[in-house]
């Protein structure tokens, strides 16, 4: 082999690396919200290609690696004389970004596959300021392109990811090509078989991030943990190499502290909070936070609120409470797509506030950053998760880096959210030594990025005649003991229900995530019509006279707020594609169970004894 070959071939390897799990994407800049940006949302051009004839040659190899790098509809060709292309994005529809594409286009309903996405913007270059391209999601694994260069690859389908494009912009024109393969894969976060729709497409806003060369970017400012009296956190400073004073300003605290970085623009900062008003669902009361650089200034909305676990109790702010919650989806049922507006995050919350919820759970993978930000300011706890579900390939060491990649983006995103009050590390994953090992170091990581709230996974319970009982290992590293339990559907009958009993190995809060039973709203029988109405409220009644009886019961998310879209859900009348556990049908009408559960969070309490 001549050195030449030898020097290509280590070349490609560590290109192949480097690309191959998040690409050369970069850490996100904290609040993309509170930044001066140019929004790429809105049409984009596509082109749908199941055969990836714009991506690999006849030989399979990817014009990418080549070594003109051309060939891909990247290149974006557009003339019609004189040329052999084969495509031209000119003459193609287009989709509605942010969006999935199932949703848009007849013909992408059930689409598994490539598409590649274009759009056209102009920017007027300044010489001293640098610029992101920032995705908020896109499901599952994109390679970006900016006028016709290859930015890098990104994968995982719920997570936010930028590329530094300060000195591949073009002052004027430019374009950027995305190629989104929402394939789904057996090692893959999540793995091939979920219990919802697998979306495709660019699904969350797209921007350009304009900043000055020297920029914050990134901070945290909560109260320690457990610590009414204290805020801590830290201020991150990049691009000017030298140490740097940097100020933080509370105005209605009356708060303005100066701290100095040290030469990688860091500093780590703790300071006393005086006559606050506690975040709480009740009064989810947001400080105006302004932290200033030498050439930066970033502003922020900010609650301050403890939650912490004694024995059996949730304390926030010091004070035992319910939480009274519901597990969502992020989907909008009236569009059969993913949440694309302010509109549509504010109908989901407003159906959950009306519940009488204080709670929601975000299942099964992180949301929209929007989301949080509504949550922090409607006064909703938030249940965060990752998509660690049911069969991960537990013992793929890609798979976990995946994991704890999207684990630590979602982290790091939203860790100024006083709305989350847990971190979830999984759902219903079978126990197994690969399992627990996975699982364990997933809840070390997320401890170790933040100490401040609660760690919790989804598990499951064992049955034994009328006894149901959790004692999964991993229960003894999590905060509390939560599970998913399916008395009255998938096991045993509504009325059955107060037979049974718990057996819970932990001294620690109860927090159900998943109970539920399936319903057709506006089929109508009596209580034992399985998919009426009044089946399912039946089964609200006995679930919770069961439930009720469990020591340490301290909250729940039902399974679920909305009828929501899957492919496992094949029954030709009753389901149609549609999994019916909602409280509320795809066309938004509340069934008879919502007001079941209403009602009992009207008067739940807690008894302390
Ligand atoms: C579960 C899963 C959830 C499913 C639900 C169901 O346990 O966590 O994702 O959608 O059951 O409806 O079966």
């Amino acid at each position: 082999m001549s050195r030449k070959n030898y020097k290509e071939i280590v070349l490609v390897l560590i290109t192949f690396i480097s690309f191959h799990f998040s690409g050369n994407s970069q850490k996100t800049i904290q609040n993309i919200y509170g930044r001066e940006r140019l929004s790429l949302n809105g049409s984009w051009k596509y082109i749908i290609d199941p055969y990836q004839m714009g991506y690999l040659d006849y030989r399979q190899k990817p014009f990418d690696e080549s070594k003109s790098g051309k060939g891909g509809f990247y290149d974006n060709l557009t003339s019609m004389e004189n040329s052999k292309a084969e495509y031209n994005f000119d003459f193609e529809p287009t989709l509605q970004v942010p969006g999935d594409w199932n949703s848009q286009d007849e013909r992408l309903l059930f689409y598994e596959g490539t598409l590649w996405y274009k759009r056209d913007f102009t920017v007027s270059l300044k010489s001293d300021k640098k610029y992101f391209l920032h995705f908020g999601a896109v499901n599952y694994e994109s390679h970006v392109y900016l006028n016709g260069k290859k930015l890098g690859v990104h994968k995982g389908g719920f997570t936010p990811f930028q590329f530094d494009v300060s000195d591949k912009l073009n002052d004027g024109n430019n374009f950027v090509v995305v190629m989104v393969d929402n394939t789904r894969k057996k090692d893959e976060v999540p793995t091939i078989n979920t219990d919802w729709w697998n979306y495709g497409g660019i699904t969350r806003d797209v921007t350009l991030v304009t900043t000055p060369a020297s920029y914050i970017e990134d901070y945290k400012v909560q109260l320690a943990k457990a610590d009414k009296d204290n805020i801590e956190g830290f201020i991150q400073v990049k691009g000017n190499n030298k140490k740097e004073n940097v100020v933080l300003e509370i105005p209605e605290l009356k708060i303005k502290s100066t701290f100095t970085t040290d030469e990688n623009g860091y500093v780590k900062f703790t300071f006393p909070l005086k006559k606050v008003q506690y975040w709480s669902p009740e009064m989810p009361k947001l400080y105006q936070v302004t932290i200033t650089s030498s050439t930066d200034k970033i502003t922020d909305k900010i609650g301050f609120r403890t939650i912490k676990t004694v024995n059996k109790d949730i304390l926030l702010n010091g004070k035992s409470i319910f939480l009274k919650g519901i597990s969502v989806h992020d989907e909008n049922p009236l569009l059969g797509g993913r949440l694309r507006s302010e509109g549509d995050m504010r109908m989901i919350l407003n159906w959950a506030k009306d519940l009488g919820c204080n709670y929601i759970r975000l299942a099964h993978y992180t949301h929209n950053e929007a989301m949080l930000r509504l949550a922090d300011e409607v006064g909703l706890f938030v249940w965060a998760e990752v998509p660690v579900y049911w069969t991960i390939s537990w013992s793929n060491p890609e798979t976990y880096k995946n994991a704890e990649n999207q684990l630590t983006v979602g982290i790091e995103r939203d860790k100024n959210r006083a709305s989350i009050a847990i971190w979830s590390v999984g759902n219903e994953t079978p126990i197994s030594n690969e399992r627990n090992i996975f699982m364990g170091k997933l809840i070390d990581k997320a401890r170790s990025l933040d100490d401040t709230r609660l760690i919790a996974a989804a598990l499951e319970v064992d049955r034994e005649g009328y006894i149901a009982t959790v004692d999964d290992a991993l229960g003894e590293k999590l905060d509390l003991a939560s599970f998913n339990e399916y008395g009255g559907w998938y096991w045993s009958e509504p009325k059955e229900l107060p037979k049974y009993s718990f057996d819970i190995k932990f001294n620690k809060p109860v927090v159900i995530s998943e109970f539920g039973a399936e319903a057709v709203a506006g089929f109508h029988g009596d209580e034992d019509t399985i998919w009426s109405e009044e089946f399912q409220e039946l089964f609200y009644i006995k679930q919770l006279e069961m439930l009720e009886r469990i020591d340490g019961l301290r909250g729940m998310t039902p399974w679920i707020l909305v009828d929501f879209k899957s492919p496992r859900r094949q029954h030709p009348i009753h389901q149609n594609f549609w999994n019916r556990k909602g409280l509320i049908s795809e066309t938004g009408k509340k069934k008879k169970a919502f007001y079941i559960l209403q009602n009992y969070y009207k008067y739940k309490t807690i008894d302390k004894k």
